[in-house]
């Protein structure tokens, strides 16, 4: 079976949201006509509390973009973004989602920052969007969606490792610096994923 997983459409990451993805609004249409060729449609929700320790506000004297030592992993400070229950934390009211059956959140605990759909960034705890997957018998994963460099390619990688067939749909994602999705594609290749455009689909 293959799964279709839609990272992270949502409001805050898209134009005029708290940390707006370049041309995040172009994923929309290629989520739209993806999801009646899958079995399987899953999203994923960025849902942080608002002490989350990847906001910069939360540390004195940082401002965002600026990375920090948190407990052993290197992180990026980002502007207040997808707090739990606001506008930006929605998914975006353009994508259909009529085919999703689950939405997995992720990036709840205020510890840690959860780019993956699959686990925190210290692999600490499971969203068990693995096992959910493997209950419906999906072996082909597909990976679109905001943004390119962070959650989209910290899925991929994890997808990988659990040993899904994974494949990332490049004109259904954009990156917040298009340098680092080079490097983040190039990647995922040398791991054994595919990048792909919906068209081949
Ligand atoms: C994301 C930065 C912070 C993402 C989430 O969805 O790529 N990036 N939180
Ligand atoms: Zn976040």
């Amino acid at each position: 079976m293959k799964a279709l997983l839609l990272i992270d459409i949502q409001n805050d990451f898209l134009p005029g949201g708290a940390l707006a993805v370049p041309e995040g609004d172009k994923v929309i249409p290629v989520a739209n006509q993806l999801q009646s060729r899958f079995e399987v449609v899953v999203a994923t929700q960025d849902w942080h509390p608002t002490n989350h320790k990847s906001f910069a506000k939360n540390h004195s004297g940082k401002k965002p973009f600026e990375k920090i030592d948190l407990d052993g992993l290197e992180q990026v400070l980002w502007p207040t973004h997808c707090v739990q229950g606001t506008p930006g934390a929605q998914l975006s009211a353009a994508i259909n989602l009529n085919k999703a059956e689950a939405i997995f959140r992720k990036g709840t605990n205020p510890e840690i920052d959860s780019y993956s759909g699959f686990y925190d960034n210290g692999h600490r705890k499971t969203t068990a969007l693995a096992d959910y997957l493997r209950g419906k018998q999906v072996s082909q994963i597909y990976i679109m969606g905001l943004a390119g460099d962070y959650c989209v390619y910290y899925t991929a990688k994890d997808a990988l490792e659990l040993e899904f067939e994974t494949f990332l749909i490049e004109d259904g994602t954009r990156a917040i610096n298009p340098d680092d999705f080079e490097k983040a594609k190039a990647d995922i290749t040398n791991l054994g994923g595919q990048i792909i455009q919906s068209n081949q689909l």
